[in-house]
């Protein structure tokens, strides 16, 4: 899992507004419909009477500087009452109890939760951002059934991403560095959705033949002008962004990609959705 760094999330609460404009002019859907659509609600049946407290927590490798805050101001954007505790760690938990917050979310280095502490619903960023970006994915293409979709990296976004394009009836194939791991996403699906995986072994081919890419690697600058045409779309929310600096233009108006927004919003819609 990628460690963000201040510098990532720093200017994400200040761009918002122009981030929702940009997803509605790639996917003519708001970060908020995004969500509502990979929590399989609609925007009107989410609660948002709920109050979230963001917490900081300084385990492990300890608090990022600023995640807390970006948390809830993407959450805020979202309409949601929000705030980040003054205590951290269980201190932080304490003090959103008693302040009335339904909703706690944390992370610490392995895990990011949403804890719906009324309904007991509960999401993981991994699964939800893999989810949240098959969403946009489906509304910036017109939609994937039948569609051939690589997917990079079979990580918790890659398995979460894969999941949600089987139900949305893509074709998917799956690379990744270790193979073993892409087995194990194949064997998952194919568990959970009775879809059939390919395992791609060659990444420059995959690249070269799929127009549909699913970027969940932490590789930076892997994706190159040439494996760009004007039919290729990228879900890339793996960080750093895969795609290098002489392909981007090729492709800026067909690339989803962002450190935190669309994993946010589809969590926090997943554990306020109404039964
Ligand atoms: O500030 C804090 O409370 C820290 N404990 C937060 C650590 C987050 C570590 N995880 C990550 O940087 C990324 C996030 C996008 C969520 C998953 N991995």
């Amino acid at each position: 899992m990628t460690r963000l760094k201040t510098e990532d999330i720093c200017h994400i609460k200040a761009s918002l507004e122009k981030y929702n404009r940009d997803l509605i002019a790639k996917t003519g859907a708001t970060l908020g419909q995004i969500a509502a659509y990979a929590a399989e609600t609609r925007e009107e049946k989410v609660c948002r009477n709920f109050k979230v407290a963001v917490i900081p927590l300084t385990c492990g490798r300890g608090i990022i500087e600023g995640f807390t805050q970006t948390v809830a101001s993407i959450t805020g954007f979202l309409g949601f009452n929000s705030f980040v505790t003054k205590n951290t760690d269980a201190g932080g938990v304490a003090e959103a109890v008693e302040k009335g917050a339904e909703i706690l979310m944390m992370a610490d280095d392995d895990k990011f939760v949403a804890i719906n502490r009324v309904t007991g619903r509960v999401s993981d960023n991994g699964e939800a951002t893999g989810r949240g970006y098959a969403a946009a994915l489906d509304l910036m293409t017109g939609g994937l059934r039948n569609r051939n979709v690589l997917i990079l990296g079979a990580g918790p976004v890659g398995k979460g991403a894969a999941l949600a394009l089987a139900r949305l009836g893509a074709k998917i194939s799956v690379y990744d560095v270790e193979p073993g791991c892409s087995n194990r996403l194949a064997e998952e699906v194919r568990e959970k959705t009775g879809i059939t995986v390919r395992i791609e072994e060659k990444l420059d081919r995959a690249l070269l033949v799929n127009k549909i890419i699913y970027d969940a690697t932490p590789t930076p600058s892997f994706i190159h002008k040439k494996h760009i045409t004007p039919d290729t779309f990228i879900a890339a929310p793996g960080i750093p962004l895969g795609v290098d600096g002489e392909a981007l233009p090729e492709v800026a108006g067909r690339l989803l990609h962002d450190p935190l927004e669309i994993g946010v919003a589809t969590m926090i819609y997943d554990v306020c959705r109404q039964a």
